[in-house]
């Protein structure tokens, strides 16, 4: 088994009060660059009456205003780049709170960045040439695929790009080329692991598995213990956003006590999501993000509404980064359904368009088998509800609206059709949303 590496010792284990230095530079040059760049940004921080040059040190971050997702869907798509289009080199994407996805665009310095940072997060489970590392998050606009591929490439392993799905051939690949890293969403983790008992293979023996670096949605410990029995590896957490990079924006050390955070890149807070006021280590709340070395488009302030708490004290690893503590639920209703962004406003769109059914449903998702399923149950309209005799006619209008929101989401529901008045209704503020995901 190889042994874990730290990447960049000079960058990941740097004397935190040099570090924050580093940072207040990198953060001044940061927002001289997105004030004259981008107008969105410009308008918002005259309004808040603050200039550059009020940015001296990290401690004035509190004075910038915050960014949102909405203002990725405001200005989409190339309304927050802050270098002309020329420079861009890549596009990614993920769910908006529309059905339009929400991009983000890449220098080559800022793809250079990202892949540091997956690097990072596969040097610290021992990546190396001896390798060989099967990426099963999907490839496309989504940041899981290329990110991991990137890293992986960068440490010298042999990489499969899989991308996701298909079981019984990713299986097949694992044993023939002999896997020892993989990378995916942990709910598929776990899948395959069940598969590989189902296939009556041994871990071990068939499968030469040994890491694994998992994120991209929720997990938990009961979830890491399973993975690592049921797949017989160490399996780690890796967290990111598009926003922000992708993946590698945090990743967990041997220590398994939070993800380090790649603070040379990004500097992470936590704030008090009512107040917007800054909180101390230690404290839960919502964790911002603010980019401090991309320049394709910068992230000033970035709201994340994942919530999590912040830790500072030392890692025995030997990284001095700050660490955070798994993400434990989410302030606004973005759901994470096998490592995909659901808003429950896309599927409200797919619905009120459906000729036959009613403005009224609920989205239920659940954990079967260790794998996330997203349920739509919708009501039909007395109309269609009186006139539906025949099972064929149901079917149809299931199917249909599953085809439809498979196109807008990008994945697969099971819709529900029920009778008219039978689902809840609200007074105040609608949930739409049953999680029986334990957390
Ligand atoms: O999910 C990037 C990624 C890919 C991370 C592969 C890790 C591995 P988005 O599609 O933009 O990017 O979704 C970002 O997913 O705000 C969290 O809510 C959730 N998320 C990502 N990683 C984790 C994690 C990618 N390790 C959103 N634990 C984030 C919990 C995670 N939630």
């Amino acid at each position: 088994m190889s042994k874990s590496t730290i990447w960049n010792p000079e960058m990941e284990c740097m004397d935190p009060a040099e570090r924050r230095k580093l940072q207040g530079k990198r953060l001044r040059e940061t927002v001289q660059h997105e004030y004259d760049n981008v107008t969105l940004y410009r308008e918002r921080m005259d309004a808040k009456g603050v200039k550059p040059e009020d940015i001296e040190t990290i401690e004035d971050i509190v004075k910038l205003p915050f960014m949102e997702k909405t203002d990725l869907r405001d200005t989409f798509p190339f309304g927050l780049f802050a270098v002309p289009n020329e420079e861009i080199v890549r596009i990614q994407g993920s769910s908006g709170t529309t059905g339009k996805p929400i991009v983000s665009g890449y220098t080559e310095g800022d793809v250079e960045i990202w892949t540091e940072m997956v690097a990072r997060a596969m040097a610290s489970i021992g990546a190396s040439r001896e390798d060989v590392v099967q990426v099963c998050y999907g490839y496309g606009l989504f940041t899981g695929g290329l990110g991991a591929h990137q890293g992986a490439t960068r440490t010298g392993t042999m990489v499969i790009p899989m991308s996701s799905g298909n079981t019984q051939r990713q299986l097949m690949m694992m044993q023939e080329l002999g896997t020892t890293i993989l990378c995916c969403t942990p709910s598929y983790a776990a899948y395959l692991g069940e598969s590989i008992r189902n296939a009556g293979l041994v871990p071990g023996r068939d499968i030469k598995l040994r890491a694994g670096l998992f994120g991209a949605e929720p997990w938990t410990e009961a979830m890491r213990e399973h993975i690592q029995e049921s797949l017989g590896i160490d399996a780690r957490d890796i967290y990111g956003l598009t926003e922000i990079a992708g993946p590698g924006v945090a990743f967990e050390c041997e220590e398994k006590h939070g993800a380090h955070i790649n603070e040379d890149h990004v500097i992470a807070e936590i704030i008090d999501p009512v107040t917007g006021k800054q909180l101390p280590y230690g404290t839960a709340g919502e964790l911002v993000f603010t980019t401090i070395t991309k320049k394709g488009m910068p992230m000033l302030r970035y709201r994340t509404h994942d919530i999590c708490t912040l830790y500072n004290e030392k890692c025995a690893c030997g990284r001095t980064t700050v660490r955070m503590g798994r993400i434990t639920g989410r302030t606004d209703d973005m759901i994470v359904v096998r490592g995909v962004n659901v808003f429950p406003s896309q599927i409200e769109t797919v619905l009120v368009k459906t000729p036959g059914v009613a403005p009224h449903y609920q989205l239920v998702v659940d954990r079967v088998n260790n794998s996330d399923t997203l349920e739509v149950k919708v009501e039909m309209t007395g109309e269609v509800f009186s006139m539906t005799d025949s099972l064929g006619e149901m079917q149809r209008l299931q199917k249909h609206i599953q085809n439809q929101i498979k196109s807008v989401v990008g994945i697969m529901t099971k819709v529900t059709l029920t009778a008219p008045g039978t689902l809840p209704r609200f007074e105040g503020k609608a949930k739409r949303v049953v999680d029986n995901r334990k957390l």
